[in-house]
């Protein structure tokens, strides 16, 4: 087999810089660990950036992200008992961001690609690069029992943080930065009606919590938790007494409850790699960088990525200019650190860390009084979580 740019991953990275090439009239391959089934139903995130929207919708993919996502024009801070809310598009000139599921946009590229005739590969096995600093890179893979080789001009690199690529780029021609933190996320999914017309994040004294949705009976709701629990230690009325002791208000506030159909923990970390290229290996997503999903970045990185690599392939095809491929890099990694940044500081503003002192406990609230009061620092927090312009 042979193809332009070889795409390992079927996550939002690769199959985006898949359809993205196809509209530059760039052949591709995607090679895919998992079925289709598995990649359409991971449950994953559900915040889209402006920026993500204005790129789904601009290259033809948006149209069920516009009739079945929701428009969300601010998040709460709950803190002290009471509820504050940012308001985006007041902050930001006009923009704000989608509450969209991660698998249905993953439904909607799959489509789009198969609409297309674009080929993916699923459940492909022991997949391995080579040559990546010659001109003719491989991806060798198991395919039904045969082994396959790809030949091709590029390789992209979106197989994730657990993928093979970053660790087939020779230890001393990266860097890696790397923070882990000391607690996790306990997410559960609950046939519920809303009860919030906005994301809650609420800071507590027993914990950082999360109030999001996925449709008026689907609720998605987050607390925070030890990264080495066992699911099996919260059974649901230990789940619910958690989050109506972090979530209430004096206000009257009401969590409503409902059948809970998925549990789940998550690390939590903050990972980058240097440079985000080797030869002809290009990594974009989550397989050069991780953020914890306090800001709610991680896909809109894998999306910004793939963006910048689109166009530096087709200016390279178009006219074997390869300057915009030089500054791949460097170009993804300016907004990679400024996403670090943001939802680091996201993190450490609304989690609880055992550590702490009290002290500590009161910078936190200090901070948090001064996102909701100050204007500069309210547009700071709504600059960055509905995205900062792509590049
Ligand atoms: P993915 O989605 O991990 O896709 C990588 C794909 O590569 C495949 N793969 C391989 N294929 C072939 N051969 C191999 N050797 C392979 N190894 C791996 C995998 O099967 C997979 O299909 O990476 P990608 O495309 O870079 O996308 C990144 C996003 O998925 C991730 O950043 C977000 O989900 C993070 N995230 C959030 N991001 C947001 O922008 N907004 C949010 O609200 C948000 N919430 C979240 C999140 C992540 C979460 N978890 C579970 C970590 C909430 C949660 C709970
Ligand atoms: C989600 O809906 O899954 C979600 C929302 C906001 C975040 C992280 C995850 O910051």
């Amino acid at each position: 087999m042979r193809t332009q740019v070889g795409i390992l991953g079927a996550g939002p990275a690769g199959l985006l810089l898949s359809h993205l090439l196809h509209l530059e009239g760039i052949d591709s391959v995607v090679l895919e660990s998992r079925s289709r089934q598995e990649i359409e139903a991971t449950i994953r995130a559900g915040v889209l950036e402006q920026g993500t929207v204005d790129l789904l919708k601009a290259t033809g993919v948006g149209e069920r992200m516009e009739r079945e996502g929701f428009l969300h024009n601010g998040i709460y801070l709950r803190f002290g008992g009471r509820s504050h809310r940012i308001d985006f598009p007041s902050l930001t000139g006009g923009r704000a961001i989608m509450v969209y599921a991660q698998h249905e946009v993953i439904k909607d590229l799959v489509a789009a690609r198969v609409a297309a005739g674009g080929r993916i590969v699923f459940e492909v096995k022991d997949a391995a690069v080579y040559d990546l600093d010659t001109r003719e890179p491989k991806i060798r893979f198991h395919h039904d029992g045969t082994l396959s080789e790809l030949a091709c001009d590029f390789i992209a690199g979106c197989d994730g943080f657990h993928g093979i690529t970053r660790p087939s780029i020779p230890s001393r021609m990266r860097s890696e930065f790397t923070r882990l933190y000391p607690f996790g996320w306990f997410g559960i999914l609950v046939e519920a009606p809303a009860s919030t017309d906005e994301l809650i994040y609420a800071h507590h004294e027993r914990g950082f919590a999360l109030v999001s949705t996925r449709s008026p009976q689907i609720q998605r709701l987050y607390l925070q938790c030890d990264p080495n629990d066992d699911v099996k230690n919260w059974p649901d009325s230990r789940i619910w007494e958690e989050l109506h002791a972090r979530l209430e208000t004096t206000e009257g506030w009401r969590l409503a409850e409902g059948r809970i159909f998925q549990k789940g923990i998550i690390a939590m970390r903050s990972f980058v790699v240097e440079p985000m290229r080797y030869g002809r290996l290009f990594l974009a997503g989550d397989a050069a960088h991780i953020v914890p999903p306090t800001g709610a970045k991680g896909l809109n990185l894998a999306a910004a990525d793939v963006r910048v690599l689109s166009q530096a392939l087709a200016a390279f095809y178009a006219r074997g200019d390869e300057q915009a491929l030089k500054d791949y890099s460097a170009t993804a990694l300016r907004r990679v650190w400024r996403a670090e940044h943001f939802s680091s500081w996201m993190t450490s503003m609304l989690h609880r860390f055992h550590d702490e002192t009290t002290f500590h406990h009161r910078l936190q609230l200090a901070e948090l009084e001064y996102v909701v009061t100050s204007r500069a620092k309210a547009v700071t927090l709504a600059e960055n979580y509905v995205g900062l312009p792509l590049a």
